[in-house]
């Protein structure tokens, strides 16, 4: 077992609610637990049925606190793997405090951040990968990022680690065969057989990495810039989104001069909205401010909306930005369409190519529907395929997985160049560390203790 000390800490938020959970966690769980509970049937937590709720008190020196259920997991058979008892009592933060005040009275240590998913991880039920799901389940913003993070804790990126770093094991084994006789070259089969080993775990580990964008979208939502000269409603639109008053609107052009950022859910991803200053020439040293960080959100964004004033014809700001969108995934929103028309979706789309063009007006809410439901459908692209495939959510597996298809690359070349085979055998080793430091196979204490105090209080 990974420790001697017996931990508590408060399980759910902070703040009111239902129920509040205590959660104790060590050799000495039933003991606390006994301490501070009295079962109605008498029976105390070390003789109680495991995984049974027993209805209870928690008591000080004998007097009642509030009442409960009690439940007792018997390690292993528990989340941490430990002895564990958990209170569910009224989800009072003043209840609750005097509750864990109790627990640490009766012997139990306070638990440090992410401590119970900590034990679990050490005490071998659950992988450093798999950790590291169960915050992102916490975490989670949008359907897709818990879908991914399911997957994750159900071992779908850990399986594809222990595949990749079994193979990789077999071709340092065949290579470590030739290094015994150094005074032989590799034979021409080994060297093949090698080579395409290497290759089919090539080619996977690529298109992983070629889907991490997506992954990064899974996790913080759709960056979505809504651009274009001032006055074409932009700052309408944001609102008309968020349906609420949350940018300052004007007729005086130039309104917006800072960016302001705001999350939506619209399908399973969330969207990151970016209002933006109006894109115009000026002296104005704030506007001009303005506009850079505009053209910025614009260069980051996932996603762009090129708002237009329909009412207007083109302007040749507008016709800049509608050339500038034509390789990038955008909306073109003409705006203002209670008005008459002076802007056509050919006009558009004769500069900026196939973009779907939406008519609406911001102001009065008409077409908001037909955007919300593109927005939608293009979320929810992302949302189906994060249900199908394997995708890296964290920047920590995204980096490992680089590092090793480096030394896999490195490997390969060494190969067609006719190297000794130790050096090749560097290079595998240094892939198959590298992929286990995902699942914390090969990781050191530090990072573990870095990772592990970045998940919240109580999980
Ligand atoms: N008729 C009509 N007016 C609108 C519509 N949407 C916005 N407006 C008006 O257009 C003016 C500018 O709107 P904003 O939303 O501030 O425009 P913006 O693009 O954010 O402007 P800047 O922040 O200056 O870049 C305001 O007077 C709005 O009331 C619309 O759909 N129809
Ligand atoms: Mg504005």
């Amino acid at each position: 077992m990974y420790e001697e000390t017996t931990i508590a800490a408060i399980a759910t938020a902070p703040g009111e609610g239902g129920i509040g959970i205590i959660r104790i966690s060590g050799d000495g769980a039933a003991d606390v637990g006994d301490r501070i509970f009295r079962m109605k049937s008498g029976r105390s937590f070390r003789t109680a049925e495991p995984q049974k709720l027993c209805y209870g008190h928690v008591v000080r020196d004998g007097s009642f606190v509030d009442e409960g259920l009690g439940v007792y997991m018997k390690g292993p058979h528990s989340y941490t793997g430990e002895d564990v008892v958990e209170i569910q009592i009224h989800g009072s933060g003043e209840a609750l405090r005097e509750t864990l005040s109790l627990a640490l009275s009766a012997g139990a240590v306070l638990a440090e951040r992410g401590e119970f998913t900590k034990r679990a991880f050490l005490n071998g039920r659950i992988d450093l990968a798999q950790a590291e799901a169960v915050m992102d389940i916490i975490t989670a913003r949008g359907s897709a990022a818990l879908t991914q993070a399911e997957s994750h804790l159900a071992g779908a990126l850990s399986r594809y680690v222990h595949t990749v770093r079994d193979s990789l094991k077999d071709l340092i084994t065949k290579l470590e065969v030739t290094i015994d006789y150094p005074e032989e070259d590799i034979e021409d089969l080994t060297r093949e057989e090698i080579q395409s080993g290497l290759r089919a775990i090539r080619e996977p580990m690529e298109a992983l990495l070629a889907r991490s964008e997506r992954g990064r979208i899974i996790r913080e939502g759709l960056r979505t810039a809504i651009v274009g000269r001032p006055n074409a409603g932009k700052s309408s639109l944001l609102n008309a989104l968020l349906q609420e008053d949350r940018a300052i609107v004007t007729d005086i052009p130039g309104t917006t001069r800072d960016t302001i950022e705001e999350s939506i859910r619209i399908g399973g991803v969330p969207l990151v909205l970016m209002d933006t200053a109006g894109l115009r020439h000026t002296d104005n040293q704030v506007e001009k401010i303005g506009i850079e960080r505009a053209r910025q959100s614009m260069q980051r964004a996932d996603l762009i909306l090129a708002v237009l004033d329909g009412s207007r014809p083109l302007a040749e700001e507008d016709r800049q930005l509608l050339a500038s969108i034509r390789d990038r995934q955008a909306i073109v929103i003409l705006n203002k369409y209670d008005l008459p028309q002076e802007i056509t979706v050919q006009d558009v789309q004769a500069i900026a190519g196939a973009v779907p063009v939406i008519s609406l007006s911001a102001q009065y809410g008409s077409g908001i529907d037909e955007l919300e439901e593109a927005l939608r459908k293009l979320t929810e692209e992302q949302n189906a395929e994060s249900g199908r495939e394997l995708f890296l959510t964290n920047l920590r597996h995204v980096e490992l997985v680089r590092k090793a298809l480096l030394a896999v690359n490195r490997a390969l070349s060494s190969c067609g160049l006719g190297m000794p085979a130790d050096c090749i055998a560097v290079d595998l080793t240094e892939s198959w560390n590298a992929l286990g430091e995902i699942t914390g196979d090969t990781v050191d204490d530090e990072l573990i203790a870095s990772i592990f105090s970045n998940f919240c209080v109580g999980k």
